[in-house]
């Protein structure tokens, strides 16, 4: 049951009382609640926009007051640069707003607008603030890696006075028509209108205005006020004076705004982007995690089973978050993409700061006769950014693929992980103890528990002083770090970015004699309270700040570390216990002066790259992948390491909740994701824990995490039945790594999810759009359905084509083709966890069970044929990508990748090379030349043609040479719908980097 809101002290007495000494000034993050987080109305420019459009919608006659100047346009090679004029006041005055659109090779095209008085910084700060006065513009420099190059095959196609379109993307099938007045976008693809831009009239750019002192208004509760001097100080310039608020409009959040005991002087005042984007036919959306709801987003503007808040992407340590809730999580993705039959299209609104998305779905109006038959859900967004450039990439598909594997080469894709890092992570806060560690080592191996990690949280520290060890409790690291080396494991060790604030401690005089923390807006140190009570940040913003971070890794530094010791960032929201809403000021300043406001939602992924960075480093010449976990993650955080979705609970509810919200972080192009496994808070029941097991199996990062105060909960504690059904879950996940690796590196390649929802691999399907608790692995064809409620012994699969399924187990037919869109009932007793094979794919494994993945290197592999629906004639297909899973080498060519095709009709298997860079050549390092002993042990046929029957043996050709292999053939049961024939050959003895053929 859940610790619900009261922590039970147990282990945790000195961190409690240390915080319950240090100050009365804070609420310390155990009782953070969800009214410590803010509602859109409490956040003064969310408000802002909301009431605006209210206000716009709910007149007729609206027109948005930006127009295009019609003469500042040019189009040159593949560009647009023009200015918007936005109209202020009834005299007409105006502010100009450059804009720039650009047409990229990808058929990606970018709109991004900015305010040309912060260009040219002709404003003045409040509050004699040392901020900068552009609109924050550098998000493109930390998260797009690609793709920018334009499209000097753009063309406009035609333009008059009131609007200018452009063709581009692939055979010109894209189009963009600009329209001057009122300014808006319809992008089109293939003639049908997709996306349009401010269509609504959404579009809010809150221009920079002096402060001008008005009658007091009627105060409110909790409004903050200007004192005395701040008001002569920013008596206003003669020039300035005309630009007045439109009246009506709401001023009480332009400027110092509180919440909670915090007030932000805000020295720019109000200086929100917003547009709308109505993605036309589309009914569903998804993206822009992280949210604990369903994978197609919900509408957030009321209305039954809707939201009444929009989604909020605000990175924050959100303390026993809620589930199906439109609030925000601790890393945020301002990625979505939209559905419907058979087309899909994308946004990516670039910018860091806090940022609200509302999202209402309407039948189409404009044709009136369209609606009922035929007539089409549209999907609108509002987008509300608290400050920065607006800056928006389009993307057209029209797949599914499409989208991702373009978003990927913006953001770049995931990092070719260690392969240990796809095994299993035992984890839990704490091992109290280096021999704790050893004795969990132990017993795993003892209860032949396979497992890769383990892990030590913030209690292996003396005092919470990261890079440091209690020496009480972990006198001797280095011998621990041995034993797990050992049998090939490693140790991931907790970093957090707050350094604690105390004599003798070399790393925060360091930090602060080398200026390497986030500053105050006074432009001072800060100083906050965090898990070591009074704490610095680091500004992982400055490159001098992460090179000294670099210097702390090394392993004659960080003393106890060695080549198998891995990193776990958390906090790096960052978590701040004093702060509003337990994060950092908004007027705190970065390096360059940027205010914390335009840069938070990109804090955690810089922390985590200074880290990336720092494993890179520790040694010259150690050229290893490094592995950092983060909690908190931006766009382009992919490239740097995994996450996992934070603090859940030990509940049926948050079981069920992390598929969704997995398969959304693939969607989003950050799928190194998995959930804690038994749920963090509180203590599973063993057939909850159980599930959990069998669900992480099928997480991309897999790991059991636990509360300090939860009970000890590895596997070998369950007791039977339940650890011997964890520990089959674990073996699966074992001896599936070759095919998660594989599918690993096709999102390092293009971008793709590594489990991937309905709607990705079966975009034809409307009934399947929505589907969110099951899914594919990779291109495996395997189709998992986790068990996530209480007492459930069967699931129901939704079937997404008419291909036949086999139950991965015992190759019963579950499905034999011709149920696309039905459901079938799967038996799942406690000990089964509901994964279908699908006709038609090849997938490898490795099936000698071992203590950990690197003691499986050198293994043999199985490789298993489902067969399709087209039996005698049909096709089968799979590949294999194999590196030695931690050095940099495969870049040089040194992996071996197969594709593998069965054909029935020949009655034949073969290996061929698939290597996608076959001119780069493939190096014979070290490693290749150990693959050379490795080979495939046996293929499994499911579905095994009847034709087979009676056959004893198959001829294998391969290197020049034939020999026979044993086959084994069994046959169906029950004329086909209970268990298939299936067929094993045996000893195979082929190569893994070779050509083969095997013919039956
Ligand atoms: O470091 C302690 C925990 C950690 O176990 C958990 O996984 C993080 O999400 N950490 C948060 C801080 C305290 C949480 C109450």
């Amino acid at each position: 049951m859940l610790v619900s809101g009261q922590l039970s002290i147990g282990g945790w007495t000195a961190s409690l009382c240390l915080l319950a000494s240090v100050s009365t000034l804070f609420t310390p993050a155990v009782s953070v609640k969800e009214h410590d987080f803010k509602k859109c109305d409490q956040s003064g420019f969310c408000k802002r926009n909301r009431a605006f459009a209210d206000q716009v919608i709910a007149t007729s006659s609206w027109q948005s007051p930006y127009n295009v100047q019609s003469d500042s346009r040019s189009f040159k090679d593949g560009q647009l640069h023009a200015t918007i004029l936005k109209t202020i006041n009834d005299n007409g005055d105006t502010v100009r707003l450059p804009i720039t659109v650009s047409f990229l090779q990808s058929g990606v095209a970018r709109v991004t607008v900015d305010e040309e008085k912060r260009q040219k910084k002709e404003i003045e700060l409040r509050n004699d603030s040392k901020a900068r006065k552009e609109r924050y513009n550098e998000a493109e420099q930390w998260v797009i890696v690609g793709g920018l190059a334009l499209d000097t095959e753009a063309q406009v196609a035609y333009e008059d006075k009131s609007q200018i379109t452009v063709k581009y993307g692939p055979s010109s099938a894209f189009e963009a028509a600009i329209k001057f007045a009122p300014f808006g976008i319809e992008f089109k693809r293939d003639g049908k209108t997709q996306i349009r831009f401010n269509d609504r009239g959404l579009l809010n750019m809150e221009h920079w205005r002096p402060k001008i002192e008005q009658p007091e208004p009627e105060k409110q509760e909790g409004e903050g006020e200007a004192s005395e001097d701040e008001k002569k100080e920013e008596e206003p310039k003669e020039a300035e004076k005309k630009v007045e608020a439109p009246k009506g409009e709401d001023q009480s959040t332009w400027w110092d705004e509180s919440f909670g005991t915090n007030t932000d002087t805000k020295p720019r005042g109000p200086e929100s982007v917003a547009l709308d984007i109505s993605f036309v036919g589309f009914e569903h959306v998804f993206g822009i995690p992280s949210h604990a709801g369903p994978l197609s987003l919900k509408e957030t503007r009321g209305g039954s089973g809707n939201y009444d808040e929009p989604y909020r992407m605000y990175n924050a340590d959100v303390f026993e978050y809620i589930l199906d809730s439109p609030m925000t999580l601790y890393g945020s993705i301002p990625f979505m993409q939209a559905h419907r039959k058979d087309s899909s299209v994308g946004v990516f609104w670039l910018n860091a700061a806090e940022t609200w998305v509302d999202i209402t779905k309407a039948k189409d109006s404009k044709n009136p006769l369209a609606l009922g038959i035929g007539a089409k859900t549209s999907t609108h967004t509002h987008w509300i950014s608290e400050s920065g450039l607006l800056d928006v990439f389009v993307f057209l598909g029209p797949r599914p693929q499409d989208i991702t594997q373009k978003y990927g080469e913006l953001t770049g894709t995931t990092a070719m992980p260690q392969e240990f890092a796809i095994g299993y992570h035992q984890c839990r806060w704490n091992y109290v103890s280096d021999e704790d560690v050893k004795d969990v080592d132990r017993k795993m191996d003892k209860f032949k528990i396979p497992y890769d990690v383990i892990w030590l949280d913030i209690e292996y520290t003396d005092e919470k002083k990261y890079f440091t060890w209690d020496s009480h409790t972990f006198p001797d690291p280095i011998s621990m770090g041995k034993q797990l080396d050992s049998h090939g494991r490693k140790l991931v060790t907790i970093i957090d970015p707050h350094i604690k604030n105390v004599d003798n401690y070399p790393v925060v005089t360091e930090l602060k004699e080398g200026g390497h923390g986030a500053m105050n807006k006074d432009g001072n140190l800060f100083e906050g309270w965090c898990w070591p009570g009074s704490s610095h940040w680091i500004d992982a913003f400055s490159p001098a700040a992460r090179e000294w971070w670099k210097s702390l890794f090394k392993y004659d530094r960080f003393k106890g570390t060695m080549e198998n010791t891995w990193v776990w960032n958390d906090m790096n929201e960052p978590s701040v216990f004093n702060g509003p809403e337990t994060t950092m000021p908004k007027d705190n300043l970065h390096h360059g002066n940027w205010e914390h406001r335009d840069v938070h939602n990109l804090n955690g992924m810089t922390f985590h790259n200074a880290t990336h960075h720092a494993l890179v480093s520790r040694k010259t010449g150690e050229l290893r992948r490094p592995f950092v976990l983060t909690r908190s993650f931006f766009a382009g955080s992919q490239r740097i390491g995994a996450m996992w979705t934070g603090d859940n609970q030990a509940a049926w509810d948050h079981l069920h909740a992390s598929i969704p919200m997995v398969l959304s972080q693939g969607i989003a192009g950050f799928p190194f994701s998995g959930a804690d496994v038994g749920g963090f808070f509180g203590n599973p029941e063993k057939d909850l824990q159980t599930r959990w097991y069998q669900a992480g199996a099928f997480y991309p990062f897999f790991r059991g995490h636990a509360h300090i105060d939860a009970r000890r909960r590895e596997p070998y504690l369950a007791g039977e039945p339940y650890t011997s059904i964890i520990t089959a879950a674990l073996r699966l996940r074992y001896s599936l790594l070759p095919s998660w690796y594989t599918a690993f590196y096709r999102a390092h390649v293009d971008g793709s999810p590594i489990v991937k929802p309905m709607f990705y691999t079966h975009p034809g399907e409307e009934a399947g759009l929505a589907v969110d608790d099951q899914f594919f692995v990779g291109d495996t064809g395997l189709l998992v359905k986790p068990v996530t409620e209480e007492g459930k012994e069967s699931v129901d699969v939704w079937v997404p084509d008419d291909e036949v399924y086999y139950d991965y187990f015992a190759y019963d037919v579950v499905v034999a083709g011709g149920a696309k869109g039905k459901r079938v009932t799967v038996a799942a007793p406690l000990d089964k966890i509901p994964v279908l094979m699908r006709g038609g794919h090849v997938f490898a494994r490795r099936d000698v069970p071992r203590r950990s993945s690197a003691l499986m290197r050198w293994d043999d592999y199985t490789l298993v044929v489902s067969v399709g629906k087209e039996g005698k004639v049909g096709k089968a297909e799979g590949e294999l990508y194999v590196d030695d899973g931690d050095s940099f080498e495969f870049e040089q060519g040194q992996y071996v990748h197969r594709r593998f095709v069965f054909d029935a009709a020949e009655g034949s298997i073969v290996s061929v090379d698939a290597a996608e860079d076959k001119d780069k050549g493939v190096k014979e390092g070290e490693w290749m030349k150990k693959m050379h002993g490795v080979g495939v042990d046996k293929i499994i046929v499911v579905g095994a043609p009847a034709s087979w029957a009676g056959k004893k043996e198959v001829e294998v050709e391969s290197e020049g040479r034939k020999w026979k292999a044993a086959l084994e053939y069994t046959a169906a049961e029950k004329g086909g719908k209970g268990r298939a024939a299936f067929a094993v050959v045996k000893k195979v003895r082929a190569r893994i980097g070779a050509d083969w053929r095997v013919v039956v």
